[in-house]
């Protein structure tokens, strides 16, 4: 390993032991853009990894509310400002109880590279809280948007930093948060995106992650002479980004079979029927085993782990960080699969990416084709500064193209950098590059 690399990396693991899932990003990054800093011995010189790797603010408070009853519970909240080199911070909150500074700086410093591959002007960012969602009321979710907001309404604004949903935090969510940002702040601006689209939210936005995640795939898919026609898909979660990765595959004639959420996966070899998933999950917001009481030629099989032991072409794990490790990936490539485009961040171990790229098969690195998410949140920014709003078409088509240019850039880096075919080299060095020539032009800070 390259010797400063190899000094920042301990400095990393000296100041963050306790925070296994940012030394795993870190650690890849910097493995991934080694032949970026052999090239630019002035980024050495400026300190630019020691920086890179810290984040610029990390901000942590408490949030209290109260439930129906009267009792009084407390969260933690937190924003992890990281890097504002090329943007405002830009990132989303994740409410789910499994959170914690750890969770936030990973998916933050993911965030720095995921965002400057856009090719928008949007800096790395992000924060949640360990609540959970999960069987509250309206009411619940209400009172304690309004409680995070009214700490975090201090340090955002629409130039500064402006979150967006993420695991746990969907329209509703962001609605009680946006009202409350501008009933204490008394301000009308796009300070958060995923807005609704009476007040500011942009088209195409809840859509935009999983429709992303299959035009990057689509790319994949080109590269090798093929399409999504015919294909069989599985695809892990069934939240946001896998309900529109489902509607884009299924629309380009895939077969989706598999979905799954924390508790388990259902299986329908007809492919999944994505009304009743949307009515279940959108809706009524229920666990994804209740689609067999409807759907009889499906199945449901506790432990969501097991979905990748199912057979298919291309796969797209849309849930969580490490929901795919090494065995599970080698199962993958043993049945047949070909094409894997991360929906979620981090899903794959380090384990299963190194399976992935000795296998030789498509693989997509989060940070790159789940990029549309953010990228359509650059559009509402956009939007909400022209006081404009486009249409389905004009955002989707943005999108679309973006997703094109991402793919390119992470595979031109690649063969420029000597890794042909490496998206995950590519991505980490295409996303660096720029980041790291506007810290240089901003001087020491
Ligand atoms: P949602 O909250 O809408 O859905 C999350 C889904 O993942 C649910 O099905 C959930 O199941 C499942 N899940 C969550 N935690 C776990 C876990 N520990 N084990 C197994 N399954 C789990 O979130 P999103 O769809 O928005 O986010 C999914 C992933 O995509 C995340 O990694 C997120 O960071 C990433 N992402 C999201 C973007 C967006 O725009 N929303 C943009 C880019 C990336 P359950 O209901 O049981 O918890
Ligand atoms: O991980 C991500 O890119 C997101 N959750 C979306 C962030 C955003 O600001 O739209």
């Amino acid at each position: 390993m390259n010797s400063y690399i190899g000094t920042v990396l301990d400095g990393v693991k000296r100041r963050s032991q306790n925070e296994p899932l940012f030394l795993q990003a870190v650690e890849e990054v910097l493995e991934s853009i080694a032949p970026v800093v052999e090239k630019h011995k002035e980024f050495q010189d400026k300190g630019i990894l020691e920086r890179i790797v810290e984040p610029e603010r990390q901000i942590i408070f408490r949030v209290p509310w109260q439930d129906d009853k009267g009792k009084v519970h407390v969260n933690r909240g937190m924003r992890v400002q990281f890097n504002s080199a090329i943007g405002p911070y830009k990132g989303g909150l994740r409410f789910h109880p499994s959170v914690n500074l750890d969770t936030i700086k990973f998916l933050g410093f993911e965030q720095i590279f995921k965002n400057s591959l856009t090719g928008l002007m949007m800096g790395g960012g992000k924060g949640g809280s360990d609540f959970d969602p999960k069987g509250k009321s309206d009411s619940e979710v209400m009172r304690f948007c309004q409680s995070f907001m009214t700490e975090l309404c201090r340090h955002i604004d629409a130039d500064t930093d402006v979150p967006a949903g993420d695991i746990g935090v969907g329209g509703r969510e962001i609605g009680y948060m946006f009202g409350q940002y501008k009933r204490i702040r008394n301000t009308f601006h796009g300070v958060l995106t995923g807005k609704g689209l009476t007040y500011g939210g942009s088209l195409a936005r809840t859509e935009a992650t999983g429709y992303g995640v299959v035009y990057f795939c689509q790319e994949m898919l080109k590269n090798k002479k093929t399409s999504f026609d015919g294909k069989t898909v599985v695809i892990s979660g069934s939240g946001n980004v896998a309900i529109y990765a489902t509607e884009k595959a299924k629309s380009l004639g895939a077969k989706v079979v598999a979905l799954s959420d924390s508790n388990g996966y259902i299986y329908d070899k007809d492919g999944v029927d994505l009304d009743l998933v949307k009515r279940l999950k959108e809706v009524e917001r229920k666990r994804i085993s209740e689609y067999v009481k409807e759907k009889k030629s499906a199945v449901y099989k506790e432990g969501c782990k097991d979905i990748w032991t199912i057979k298919c072409d291309i796969a797209l794990p849309c849930a969580t960080q490490n929901e795919l490790d090494g065995e599970a990936a080698k199962t993958l490539v043993k049945n047949g699969c070909q094409f894997v485009a991360e929906g979620a961040n981090m899903p794959s171990t380090p384990e299963a990416v190194e399976v992935f790229i000795s296998s030789n098969i498509s693989y997509a690195p989060g940070k790159a084709s789940n990029a549309g998410g953010v990228a359509t949140s650059g559009l509402e920014m956009s939007q909400n500064s022209q006081r404009f709003s486009w249409t389905f078409d004009e955002v989707d088509n943005k999108l679309h193209q973006i997703m094109i240019n991402i793919y390119n850039s992470a595979k031109n880096a690649a063969e420029e950098y000597g890794t042909p075919g490496n998206l995950v080299n590519g991505a980490n060095i295409a996303g660096f590059k720029k980041v790291a020539t506007a810290m240089m032009a901003h001087g020491l800070i």
